[in-house]
């Protein structure tokens, strides 16, 4: 599947003169205000930009772009975000999802069991209450009250193997993170699928509409088999996505704990409101990370993915295996982030 397609490095893309200049930047830029634009984490980010470019691409808001994007991912029985994905510890899976507009309005929801959308439910908190978030069974109890279905408590079949060969050992140990040699660091592996495709437990996507209006959202199962109640960067806004419309949009992935203790998708925003480039912003917040961990960078994956005002995207990583896809008016692609570590 992944051979079939287009994989490029952020330093080759693009052909105009314009984009030339741009190159030498070491930048992609694709997107110009007016020009709709989506980014998403990992593989599984080009078929959720399929359906968040339905909308992009005919003009919609980025905010119904990135809710149903995302929602392509949630539902998908071959990925680890949403319901199929690994459990906890005790064998539950929990999600947790946030959401963003162009108003700074923001929605979220963490530690929600048995409900197929969390980022649905995510904009019902921003858009329904005078809250940011709601956790574990309040979140479940509000999203039965707006029609949620209840889904069933059960594993996948991918996910209930996962989990009867963690039970062996119940060791809460970091696998691996690297989708191209599938090794490498931090707890939140590349699962392997029964299809025999790597998928990761989380998506995170920042778009511009047409308006030149950003929003953003990401959801997750978060790391499998982690401790009951634990709650990662995904649905904190400000860690896992920010967005500012002055500025642009900022999402991460990787290891949750890391990312929060830097603020991490503000942070990258806020660098990229002093004149950086988002590849530029998304590498100092991942060298600040790299300073803090000392030689336990080694053994974490973290990834910034963002995009900017003057429609240029970029993302960086700890490890090498992050690749990013981007979708806008004349590409559809995964791009291959650049890293701290090189090997
Ligand atoms: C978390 N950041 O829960 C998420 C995990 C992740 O790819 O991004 N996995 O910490």
């Amino acid at each position: 599947m992944l051979a079939r397609r287009k994989f490029i490095r952020t330093t080759v893309l693009g052909s105009l003169g314009v984009l030339a200049a741009r190159r030498a930047e070491g930048e992609t830029h694709f997107g110009i205000k007016g020009r709709p634009m989506v980014v998403s984490t990992w593989d599984a980010g080009l078929e959720a930009n399929k359906a968040a470019w339905e909308i992009l691409g005919k003009g919609g808001r980025a905010l119904d772009a990135v809710e149903k994007g995302v929602m392509v991912t949630e539902a998908s029985q071959n990925c680890c975000v949403g319901l199929g994905a690994n459990p906890d510890r005790d064998g539950f899976v929990t999600l947790d999802a946030c959401i963003m507009d162009e108003f700074s309005n923001c929605g979220a929801v963490a530690f929600l069991e048995r409900i197929k959308h969390p980022i649905a439910v995510a904009r019902r908190v921003m858009e329904k209450t005078p809250h940011v978030m709601l956790v574990g069974s309040g979140a479940q109890q509000f999203a039965l009250a707006e029609g949620f279905p209840l889904e069933a408590a059960t594993l996948s079949p991918d996910a209930e193997n996962a989990y009867r060969e963690w039970l062996k050992k119940s060791e809460y140990k970091p696998p691996a993170i690297n989708v191209e040699n599938k090794q490498g660091h931090g707890p939140f592996a590349p699962a392997k699928l029964s299809n025999g495709e790597w998928n990761h437990d989380t998506i995170g996507m920042v778009a511009m509409d047409a308006n030149g209006n950003f929003s953003g959202s990401c959801t997750t199962s978060g790391a499998g088999f982690k401790m009951r109640g634990r709650v990662g960067d995904s649905p904190i806004i400000g860690a896992g996505l920010f967005v500012d419309n002055e500025v642009g949009a900022c999402t991460a992935t990787g290891q949750g704990e890391d990312v929060i203790r830097v603020a991490g998708s503000h942070s990258v925003v806020e660098l990229m409101r002093q004149g950086l480039s988002p590849e530029k912003a998304a590498r100092k917040i991942i060298e600040r990370i790299v300073r803090i961990k000392k030689e336990k960078a080694r053994d974490i994956q973290v990834a910034f993915l963002a995009i900017d005002k003057k429609g240029r995207h970029g993302a960086f990583a700890i490890h090498p295996g992050f690749s990013y896809a981007l979708r806008n008016g004349e590409q559809e692609v995964l791009v291959r982030a650049k890293s701290f570590f090189e090997t």
